[in-house]
């Protein structure tokens, strides 16, 4: 049995030095609603390829990781939505043994990635430590991920669902480097600030690599997390989103949502109530995700 398949064009690309920049299929699946979901999905690539970038979006199809998914198998994870399991590092043996499909979240499209040699992940947000997670231990995988595997993940922080300040301590006791690109703020997600710092502001693409670079001539286990801020025109005014948040986050505990079912629950019911509203946001920030880590990725196919 084969765990994974990368795509011709995606191979190719590698073999030639050319930037290839892997998708999540999670947020296909279980982060955006139908037919949004798709359309996102494949202008992402779009975008990829504008900036010279060969796309590869990662998901499980029966049992086999694929690097680089065809339009159709896209579709299929728009389409099904849900009903794709959500796979995260602990799911992965029992997806793969059973030829089932699975949706990769941050942490396993890292993985998929990294067995391809895909070194660059664009997404929206990172999972991280969920706010009360002194009593509920929720702290996304997607940490431990960045601390072992070799792949930059390029996302506009992590969502502000979460405890940004916890989440930042894990990053840092975990050794991930948090780059704020044309920043010195980690970005929110919705919005652009967050009044906490990264630990580096990188000004531009090449400076990126070079980090990138640096940390695996050293031989450093691990990921780097480039932080971009969502473009000031498709941000969302800081109250709104912050009383919309604590509203569905107490809906959550009501309901007695628990595990991988409180990151998808929160989003949707975001969008929700803001009618819309925060899934544009999310949607404009992962465009703006796929542009800016494409160049970075060609930066690094460019450093001598
Ligand atoms: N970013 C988005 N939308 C999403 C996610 C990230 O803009 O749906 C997904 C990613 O797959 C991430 C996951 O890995 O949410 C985090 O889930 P959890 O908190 O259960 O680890
Ligand atoms: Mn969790």
């Amino acid at each position: 049995m084969k765990s994974i398949r990368i795509n011709p064009e995606a191979e190719q690309a590698l073999r030639e030095n050319r930037p290839v920049v892997a998708l999540e299929s999670t947020i296909i699946s279980h982060g955006m609603p139908y037919p949004q979901n798709v359309e996102t999905a494949l202008h992402v690539e779009e975008i990829v390829r504008e900036h010279g970038g060969v796309p590869a979006t990662i998901g499980i199809i029966d049992g086999v990781g694929v690097v680089g998914m065809n339009k159709e198998e896209i579709e299929e994870f728009g389409k099904r939505g849900m009903s794709i399991p959500k796979v995260s590092r602990r799911d992965l043996p029992v997806i793969m043994a059973t030829g089932s499909w699975g949706a990769t979240t941050v942490a396993t499209t890292m993985i998929i990635a990294d067995m391809g040699g895909v070194g660059f992940f664009v997404t929206g947000g990172i999972g991280g430590v969920h706010r009360g997670a002194e009593t509920t231990f929720d702290v996304s995988a997607d940490l431990e991920e960045l601390a072992r595997t070799d792949v930059t993940v390029i996302c506009a922080g992590a969502k502000a669902i979460l405890d940004l300040p916890k989440t930042l301590e894990v990053l840092e006791t975990k050794g991930v480097p948090v780059l704020g690109f044309q920043t010195h703020e980690l970005p929110a997600f919705y919005t652009r600030k967050s009044g906490l710092k990264v630990d580096y502001e990188v000004r531009d693409y090449e400076e990126a690599a070079k980090i990138v670079k640096a940390k695996r001539e050293m031989g450093l286990s691990g990921g780097i997390l480039i932080a971009n801020p969502i473009p000031e025109e498709y941000s969302m005014p800081e109250e709104e989103i912050n009383a919309v948040i604590e509203k569905a986050t107490a809906e959550m505990e009501e309901k007695g949502i628990r595990g991988k079912e409180c990151t998808p629950f929160l989003l949707a019911r975001i969008a929700e109530i803001t009618e819309g509203k925060s899934l544009a946001s999310n949607i404009r920030l992962v465009y703006n995700n796929a542009a800016v880590g494409t160049e970075i990725a060609k930066a690094y196919c460019g450093l001598k």
